[in-house]
């Protein structure tokens, strides 16, 4: 019993930061935009299903093997077609395919289709680190590098930090716009439901509308070189309020910096 409760204890404890990856993580991250909580919702309904069509399966084979067994069944059957049962396998598996396509149509019309967006944003992925673009906030564009691990400060996740976070408002839909400057990168954000590839050459777009304040983690998710471990991404979801004033501070130090090296002066 108590390892039972050990157990249960491991597998559905809840970390406090629930927007990162931790140790002996089973399952999602704590979902922050509608299209995860739809994912999630899509997940649960196709992993009960399987788990019953698992142990159906099971009860089953446990049934013949016993029912069946050469010294209780000695002389079998030499039937080879039963009308009924074959429409029974046969339609039952066609119902639940259907009972899970639905579903999976919709979520995907959900990501693909773009609400009418309150701002946009450009990504793209370079070899090794990502550059962000905010077209309608005065261009404001800078580049955003992993924290080494000799950089590191007290209470920074190791691989999942960087110097400059992508800044964005919470509650607005938000019009992404990802491509590549050299190879292919991928932009993945777990707890949001995000997961665009960044191609060269190609615009690509999604969206997401973030739920809450604080510090999401994502990583480019598209092998692109020795540095794709190397270029996560951090967004830091802050109030509206908040935002403008960010996008002033951010105007005002990348005046001063006229080489656009924004990324130094963050640093300093
Ligand atoms: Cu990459």
């Amino acid at each position: 019993m108590r390892i039972l409760t050990l157990l249960f204890i491991t597998l559905f404890s809840f970390p406090i930061l629930a927007n990162t990856p931790y140790d002996w993580q089973l399952g999602f991250q704590e979902p922050a935009s509608p299209v995860m909580r739809s994912v999630l919702e899509l997940h649960d309904f196709v992993l009960i299903m399987m788990t019953a069509i698992t142990i159906f399966v099971l009860l089953l084979i446990i049934y013949v093997v016993i029912r069946f067994r050469k010294s209780a069944n000695p002389t079998p059957s030499k039937r080879t077609h039963n009308a009924f049962i074959e429409i029974l396998w046969t339609g039952i598996p066609v119902i639940i395919l259907i009972a899970m396509a639905i579903p999976s149509f919709k979520l995907l019309y959900q990501q693909d289709v773009i609400p009418e967006a309150d701002m946009t944003v450009k990504v793209i992925g370079h070899q090794w680190y990502w550059e962000y673009q905010y077209p309608e906030q005065d261009d404001i564009s800078f580049e955003s590098y992993m924290i080494p691990d000799d950089e590191l400060e007290e209470g920074d996740i190791r691989l999942l930090t960087v110097d400059n976070k992508l800044v964005l408002p919470i509650n607005k839909n938000i019009h992404v716009l990802v491509t590549a400057g050299d190879v292919l990168h991928s932009f993945a954000m777990p707890s949001l439901g995000v997961k665009k590839d960044a191609v060269p050459g190609r615009l690509n777009e999604t969206w997401m509308n973030i739920e809450k304040t604080g510090i999401y983690r994502g990583q480019c998710s598209e092998l692109c070189g020795t540095g794709h471990g190397y270029m996560p991404i951090v967004i830091e979801a802050v109030s509206q309020e908040d935002f403008i004033a960010w996008v002033t501070e951010t105007k005002t130090k990348l005046a001063m910096n006229e080489k656009n090296t924004f990324a130094k002066v963050n640093t300093e």
